[in-house]
């Protein structure tokens, strides 16, 4: 039997459905997915089988115009990922069509795609009619030399199947990098970090979820089967610190409800989860938060 196997970094603007595609392929959730900006801070990688082909779908951050530490390892880490890998799928909104972002996007693609097998997939199609779809694919087609143009609602999981088949014949003939049944590759006090930080970026508005990082603290596996996890919410504020609590602590309550729920269906057994908010004024130049993130610090230097 020969097999195949390879890396496919999903690239796009901020909100394109990265994340979404990702854990569609999957057939779990593996990344978090929000309706806001900027939710996946690190290239997070994702198996999925396809006939003899393993691919390894490695969701980045979304591409955009940086202007903090924190946003350039961000943009740093996507542009890694699609430099490493066999192949880049660039996705777009449909209803949004080439914006500015898009069109610097392509305009670095030219230069980290070259070589490589770049396809197009055109996202949330169940929000536009078909006649936006064709002039869409023509016109980003002028712009870029895609391979292949492709139509998906990653939600609604339309055209993901025929996107999957297409990938399983572009990645190399190759033994699987992974255990046929691993789906993620990411530690799980990760996994449950980041559940944590998809309820408080859901919950807080504004600016705050950007202003904030989880990290899982102490992990332990408790006889009873359960495991007890401690994780910290690091704000830079003291003000943030009580927004994040809420009156009479209800909000921080309700996110420790939805994480914990969450998590402990992911590992089907019981979790007790406890949060602690802690105020650290510059943890967004600290290196060894980014190095708890999975990002490169000296990938956000100026
Ligand atoms: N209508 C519709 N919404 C979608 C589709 N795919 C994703 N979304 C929604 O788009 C929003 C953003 O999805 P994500 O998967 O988090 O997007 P992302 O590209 O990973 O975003 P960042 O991590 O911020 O770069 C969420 O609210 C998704 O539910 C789709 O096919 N159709
Ligand atoms: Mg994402």
């Amino acid at each position: 039997m020969t097999t195949r196997a390879g890396f496919v970094a999903l690239i796009g603007e901020p909100n394109a459905g990265k994340s979404t595609l990702l854990n569609t392929m999957v057939g779990a959730k593996v990344s978090i997915v929000t309706h806001k900006v900027q939710t996946t801070r690190a290239r997070i990688r994702g198996v999925a089988m396809e006939g003899d082909s393993q691919l390894v779908f490695v969701d980045t951050p979304g591409l955009f115009q940086p202007r903090r530490r924190l946003d350039r390892a961000m943009v740093a880490a996507a542009w890694g990922g699609a430099a490493d890998a066999d192949v880049i799928v660039l996705m777009i909104e449909a209803h949004r069509g080439v914006t500015a972002g898009v069109e610097r996007i392509l305009t670095q693609l030219a230069e980290i795609g070259k070589g490589r097998t770049v396809a197009l997939a055109i996202n949330k199609i169940d929000r536009v009619e078909a006649p936006v779809l064709l002039g869409l694919t023509k016109d980003l087609n002028e712009r870029f030399e895609f391979v292949e143009t492709f139509m998906i609602s990653a939600e609604k999981g339309h055209g993901v199947e025929t996107l999957r088949k297409w990938l399983a014949e572009q990645v190399p003939e190759s033994p699987w990098l992974y255990p046929e049944d691993q789906i993620a590759d990411l530690p799980m006090r990760m996994i449950a970090a980041e559940m944590t930080r998809e309820k408080l970026t859901l919950r807080l508005h504004q600016e705050l979820p950007y202003q904030l990082t989880v990290e899982t603290e102490a992990w332990e596996e408790r006889k009873d089967g359960s495991a007890k996890v401690d994780q910290i919410i690091y704000v830079s504020r003291d003000g943030h610190k009580g927004i994040v609590l809420g009156h009479k602590g209800e909000t921080i309550k309700a996110v420790s409800k939805a994480a914990r729920e969450e998590l402990a269906e992911f590992l089907g057994r019981k979790v007790h989860l406890f949060l602690q908010v802690k105020v650290r004024e510059k943890w967004l130049e600290e290196a060894e938060r980014y190095d708890q993130m999975g990002l490169d610090f000296k990938d956000g230097n100026a």
